[in-house]
């Protein structure tokens, strides 16, 4: 079998334990799943002796080579090599990878465990010809994993094969199934660098009928999911400002004509100060904190708002069914990470978040923004307010903006005196707004919903929508400021209702003087 042809895309690793095998007969399983569409095998046993492993091992390999796939045996050199298998698989804690090579020669396939940049390094550069990794979600069927990396962990792992241009190829495992294939294969790869499959056990091995489990599995990973059929492409997110914001207009008629839903799940502090933005900007809001609804609302074609204001255990797990169940419709998604570094908590609550689904427009203060970088886990950050880090230059905030975005292949907004947006190509700078906005609460959660509505009336071009959010939201507050009966933030607030209405509406009839307004 010539090794550099090997297909990653079902990965299978076998278990016997009975929690998972049950009675079936692991031969029989791996027939099944071949029949199924499994691409590679892998056989982990942990509990049997060796004269038993050798025994199945053979019977393994006289199945697989009938589909001519490769058979790989978990840790076990000896066994390998006494079966005459294409090679093993070895984890951090097995034989190291150079004497592994130097046993089995050049021509066996070697694949690695790797959970973080320094284990992908010494695989990737040390001869490994692909690495397992994860541990992505939680899984009952491995004892002891080390480390649950998440949507997030992989995405990093995979970015860092890209910048070092590895050929190794890779495969993700740990607790990926139906539900979760498709999206994962998706957010882990970028337009350069892809993951190559997926690995599982108990989504084939537990499962009732292991040809029907690979059969969809395979079509699962070779499928787009529906939401990524709207996800920036490299030319939209690359174009000019001009080009941009030359459909601010069109962004702006279409949700007054067509008045979507605006879905929030958003703090106790803005509800109803949320919902009157919602219907000034011109779209139908629904404040719905029930996680079971989201299904329902989500056909009805809007955009959900996640804003994690006042994170509860209850909510998050309301926030990952919604967010679920936009995925699994396609409705664009607005994720606010609010205060996102300011606890141990949240922190934890963003990325559960992000790594529950895909999120189209990741939206959020510099500090929240950070927290999201792969690099910013362990931030600190002082309360909620938007206190903004001298230290950061406006250029490697723009370059942070478009690193992330590119890494969770969607739009990012970093608001501040300058808005900073990115789908990872073109870095679009907004430099409207009011100070008013700063002193009055739930102003960032509002530019949260008014995002949503430009978002669900149009889909296909998310920058451009997320761009005509911010201008029609900041020169409204501009407009409300300038008013003679605004006096300070207390009469701010119904004035810049009004001026949000007005200018929705005047720019909607195609009146242009916004665009002198622009900054
Ligand atoms: N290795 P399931 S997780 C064998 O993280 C194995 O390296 C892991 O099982 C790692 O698909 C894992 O049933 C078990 O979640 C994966
Ligand atoms: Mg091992």
């Amino acid at each position: 079998m010539d090794k550099s042809k090997v297909d990653y895309s079902l990965y299978l690793v076998t278990d016997s334990t009975p929690a998972i095998l049950g009675s079936k007969d692991i031969v029989a399983v791996v027939e099944a799943a071949l029949k199924g569409g499994v691409t590679c095998v892998q056989y982990r046993e942990k509990h049997a002796d060796t004269g038993e492993m050798v025994a199945t091992a053979k019977r393994l390999h006289a199945v697989t080579q009938k589909y001519n796939v490769p058979l790989l045996i978990n840790d076990r050199i000896d066994i390998a090599l006494s079966v005459g298998c294409e090679g093993v698989h070895i984890g951090q804690d097995d034989l190291d990878l150079a004497t592994a090579r130097k046993l089995l020669g050049d021509d066996k396939i070697i694949g690695v465990t790797a959970c973080n940049v320094e284990e992908v390094e010494a695989a990737s550069t040390g001869g490994a010809d692909y690495l397992g990794i994860g541990t992505v979600f939680a899984t009952q069927t491995k004892e002891n994993t080390k480390s649950i990396i998440g949507v997030s962990g992989l995405q990093y792992l995979l970015g860092y094969l890209r910048t070092s241009k590895s050929k190794v190829k890779t495969v993700c495992i740990g607790g990926i199934n139906a539900s979760n294939a498709s999206r994962v294969m998706w957010q882990s790869s970028s337009l350069d660098r892809s993951l190559d499959g997926i690995a599982v056990v108990s989504a084939i091995v537990a499962a009732s009928s292991p040809e029907g489990a690979s059969r969809e599995l395979l079509k699962l990973v070779k499928t787009p999911p529906v939401f990524a059929l709207r996800s920036p492409t490299l030319d939209q997110a690359s174009r000019s400002a001009e080009e941009v914001l030359s459909l601010v207009p069109e962004v702006v008629r279409r949700v007054d004509a067509a008045k979507p839903l605006s879905h929030n799940m958003t703090n106790l502090v803005v509800q109803n100060f949320a919902a009157n933005v919602a219907l000034a900007v011109g779209a139908s809001p629904i404040m719905a904190n029930y996680g079971e609804e989201a299904a329902d609302l989500a056909a009805l074609g809007g955009a959900l708002v996640v804003n994690m204001g006042t994170v509860t255990p209850e909510g998050l797990q309301n926030y990952q069914k919604a967010l679920k169940a936009y995925n699994d419709a396609g409705g664009p998604i607005v994720f606010d990470p609010v205060g996102a570094g300011a606890t141990a908590v949240r922190r934890a609550a963003t990325k559960t978040i992000l790594n529950a689904g895909y999120v189209d427009v990741l939206k959020g203060n510099q500090s929240e923004i950070l927290t999201c970088t792969p690099a910013g886990a362990s931030l600190q950050q002082r309360g909620v307010d938007s206190s903004a880090d001298a230290s950061q230059t406006q250029d490697k905030l723009a370059a942070t903006v478009r690193e992330l975005a590119q890494l969770r292949r969607n739009t990012v907004v970093m608001t501040g005196a300058t808005d900073l947006v990115s789908a990872g190509g073109a870095v679009y700078a907004v430099g409207n707004g009011h100070e008013y906005l700063g002193v009055v609460t739930g102003t960032g959660c509002c530019l949260g919903t008014t995002i949503s509505a430009m978002v669900a009336a149009y889909p296909e071009d998310k920058v451009a929508a997320t761009v005509a959010g911010l201008l029609l939201y900041e020169i409204a507050a501009e407009n409300a400021a300038a008013r003679e009966d605004v006096k300070g933030p207390g009469t701010f607030v119904p004035a810049f209702l009004d001026e949000l209405f007005n200018l929705r509406k005047q720019i909607a009839r195609g009146d242009d003087g916004w665009r002198q307004k622009a900054k």
